[in-house]
């Protein structure tokens, strides 16, 4: 059986015991579905959430798929230690090319939905924290062909539902949904647009993937899945969708013509953009019989971790390219405009080399950099804290960039305030500080340890409790 949002929810079921809940008491969708995953990240906890009984919605809701490494190492099939080191770097991207089925073949096709039969109210669509504008959806692959290439792209973005129709996009700076939707605009016509909610998470890795150029995601997916994904044709256009999604919306992006979008709680956990945005007028809805929708806990911690990985395997392809000693990358998935990287250091150019490719590989996010040698663990904050601590000299291994992010859109930092409560878009700055030793042959002070070799001999149950003081008779 193709692989599939329900296939994966089994998994998870049978092997990890307790990765997903189900709650059967009535939820309200405008926080309610939300505050649970909040409730549990309040507890460091981090299970699926299976909602059966929506308010007002026949159709069940599953968040938090993807809020632990060891469910996106379930899903991607590597390790925990396989995922941070390499990310989604794609082996094959050709390996698993889409494949096209019949309609009578595709679940999704089970219900179809047009004219006044669409409405977007019937779907459990959350609204998310305290200050967001309406419900958002957070798990929607939207799907677009480039009209000059006609390759078919696809990536996650924010749509904020305004009505029963009609919805709000937002694509981020260089995105190629944007440039796609400009494309069509410069010539006056209707984008059209599929958006897909409710699949493999493999798939959305695959959307949210830095496949560079346009187009590629639905490969990157294949890879991922490590199976071709299947794809049907779309009711109202010629878009390709994948076939065994619980929910399409399918429309068009409206050419010249933007709403205020907004206010949404995003990654960097603050309430900041918002602005005029285009929008999508939807015409058809084809969905499964029994659907469950896909919802991600937006500013939440599978928000930040699906963010966080695509971004750590850009970076680790683009440095490696220009120095050969990159260790390990990170993109702490609490603080995602901030990477670390530790490399073999051969040369004094290599950690400004790494921090430079770092920081252009992804200028949007990254306001950070801290390069460190690779005795150093990078999933440890308490270790690059030391490194930085011993091994950085301000004075000299501290470079200001002084303006590089922005201006404006997620950051609070790429605005200036002011007394009267306005704000005006600026851009800040970014950091790249070199926590490494000096290159060879130079000698640094040797890291002091007792031999690894005696530590790893030690038994530790040799070294029994004392209990009571009748253990420590010197005392009596
Ligand atoms: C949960 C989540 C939400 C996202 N929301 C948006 C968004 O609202 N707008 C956007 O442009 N990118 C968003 N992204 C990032 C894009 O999906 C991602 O960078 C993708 O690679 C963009 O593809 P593209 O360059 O083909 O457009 C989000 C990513 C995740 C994981
Ligand atoms: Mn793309």
């Amino acid at each position: 059986m193709p692989k599939d949002l329900r296939s994966f929810m089994a998994e998870v079921v049978e092997q990890q015991p307790g990765g997903l809940r189900r709650v059967d008491v009535p939820v309200d969708r405008r926080f309610g579905i939300n505050a649970y995953g909040a409730r549990a990240e309040r507890e460091r906890e981090y299970p699926a959430l299976l909602f059966t009984n929506v308010v007002d919605s026949e159709v069940s809701c599953v968040a938090n798929l993807l809020a632990t490494p060891e469910r996106m190492a379930l899903a991607l099939g590597r390790t925990v230690e396989e995922l941070t080191q390499s990310s989604d770097r794609i082996e094959s991207p050709e390996a698993h090319p889409p494949v096209e089925v019949a309609a009578a073949d595709a679940p999704v096709k089970q219900i179809v939905w047009r004219g006044d039969d669409v409405d977007l109210g019937k779907l459990p669509i959350p609204v998310h924290n305290a200050l967001d504008g309406g419900p958002f959806l957070t798990a929607a692959v939207a799907v677009m062909r480039d009209p000059e290439s006609g390759k078919i792209n696809a990536g996650i973005y924010r749509h904020h539902v305004y009505d029963d129709r009609h919805m709000g996009v937002w694509f981020f700076g260089s995105h190629h949904g944007g440039t796609i939707h400009r494309r069509y605009e410069a010539k006056g016509e209707p984008t059209p647009v599929a958006i897909v909610i409710g699949h493999h998470p493999a798939f959305l890795m695959g959307a949210v993937s830095r496949v560079p150029g346009i187009g590629g995601e639905y490969d990157a997916a294949g890879s991922f899945l490590g199976e071709s994904l299947e794809v049907v044709r779309a009711e109202t256009s010629d878009l390709m969708v994948p076939a065994r999604a619980e929910i399409v919306l399918e429309g068009v992006i409206m050419p010249a013509e933007e709403r205020e979008e907004g206010p949404f709680a995003e990654w960097p956990g603050h309430y900041v953009g918002g602005g005029p945005k285009p929008v999508i007028r939807i015409d058809a809805i084809t969905m499964r019989r029994d659907a469950i929708f896909q919802d991600i806990q937006a500013s939440g911690r599978e928000h930040r971790l699906m963010g966080a990985l695509p971004r750590i395997s850009s970076i680790h392809r683009n440095v490696s390219q220009v120095i050969p000693g990159l260790k390990a990358v990170n993109v702490p998935v609490y603080a995602r405009m901030h990477c670390y990287l530790s490399i073999d250091k051969e040369q004094d150019n290599d950690p400004i080399r790494a921090a430079t490719t770092a920081l252009n590989t992804e200028p949007e996010n990254l306001r950070m950099v801290v390069v460190v040698d690779d005795d150093i663990d990078i999933y440890n904050e308490e270790e690059m804290a030391w490194a930085i601590g011993t091994r950085m000299d301000a004075a000299q291994d501290l470079l200001v960039i002084p303006a590089w992010n922005g201006p404006g859109g997620l950051l609070p930092t790429n605005w200036g305030y002011d007394k009267e409560g306005g704000r005006t878009a600026r851009r800040s700055s970014a950091v790249i500080m070199d926590a490494t030793k000096p290159a060879p042959p130079v000698q640094f002070p040797v890291r002091a340890q007792v031999p690894p070799e005696v530590v790893d001999a030690v038994d530790l149950d040799s070294a029994v409790s004392v209990t009571d003081s009748a253990g420590l008779p010197w005392l009596g």
